[in-house]
């Protein structure tokens, strides 16, 4: 049994790893870049782009070991009628969902501001999740995808931390998933609130999960690629 140096203890990876999962929440241009949502609400949106480096690592690592990978996007149809009433209400920046701004309509699906950044593109066959709510379990085919592929544990990483990343984390806890949520691949608009984020996970022996650095993550990973430990490797 592999273990990775987490907090608030070591965690335990599946005995084949086949049963783990790359979660990828919802790294857009919308939440990225300048003329987005994030920036609309008034957030520097170059804090949460120091994620990237350290992202690609784990994605890569990932891909050699043939696991899975799930992307979400935070969006909604043309008409919005699967965004929910308090998202349209609350949070009213410069721009709304919906609005157009200079990368398309705000949150919108299939416009170019919603799409996933450049670097961190999906590759045919990963899993790609549309989600209308800040959790990717809401109103989607999350669980059932993942069901059928068998996962019980999931490193979770992305953006913002405190929101789409932890309800996220939070659903799946509840789900019965084993979650690590990876350091330094979740970033927030807000500093403290990721800390609070990180700190609030690992709680009380963990009552959501876990927390650990990519690096910690990439030895263990890299050994069970060395060792060829995945099935069919
Ligand atoms: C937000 C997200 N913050 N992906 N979305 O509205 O965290």
């Amino acid at each position: 049994m592999s273990t990775i140096a987490a907090l608030p203890y070591e965690y335990e990876l599946p005995a084949d790893l086949q049963h783990l999962a790359l979660v990828i929440i919802d790294m857009q241009r919308d939440f990225l870049e300048p003329g987005g949502f994030g920036a609309a609400l008034g957030n520097d949106v170059e804090r949460l782009q120091a994620i990237v480096p350290a992202l690609q690592q784990l994605i890569s690592a990932f891909r050699k070991l043939k696991l899975p990978i799930v992307h979400t996007l935070e969006c909604h149809q043309p008409d919005l009628s699967d965004c929910p009433p308090a998202k349209l209400k609350r949070g009213k920046g410069s721009l709304t969902i919906g609005d157009l701004g200079p990368m398309g309509r705000i949150l919108v699906q299939g416009e170019p501001g919603n799409d996933i950044i450049p670097e961190l593109q999906p590759l045919p066959g990963e899993i790609v999740i549309h989600k209308p709510g800040k959790g990717a379990f809401y109103q989607t085919p999350l669980a059932t995808e993942l069901q059928q592929r068998g996962i019980t544990h999931l490193l979770i990483t992305g953006v913002t931390t405190e929101v789409c990343v932890q309800t996220t984390m939070r659903e799946a806890n509840d789900r019965g998933y084993e979650c690590l949520l990876v350091e330094d691949c979740t970033e927030s608009y807000f500093p403290e609130f990721k800390q609070s984020t990180l700190a609030m996970v690992r709680a009380q022996g963990g009552i959501v999960g876990w927390t650990a650095a990519s690096t910690a993550v990439l030895q263990v990973l890299e050994a069970g690629s060395v060792a060829g430990v995945t099935h069919g490797v």
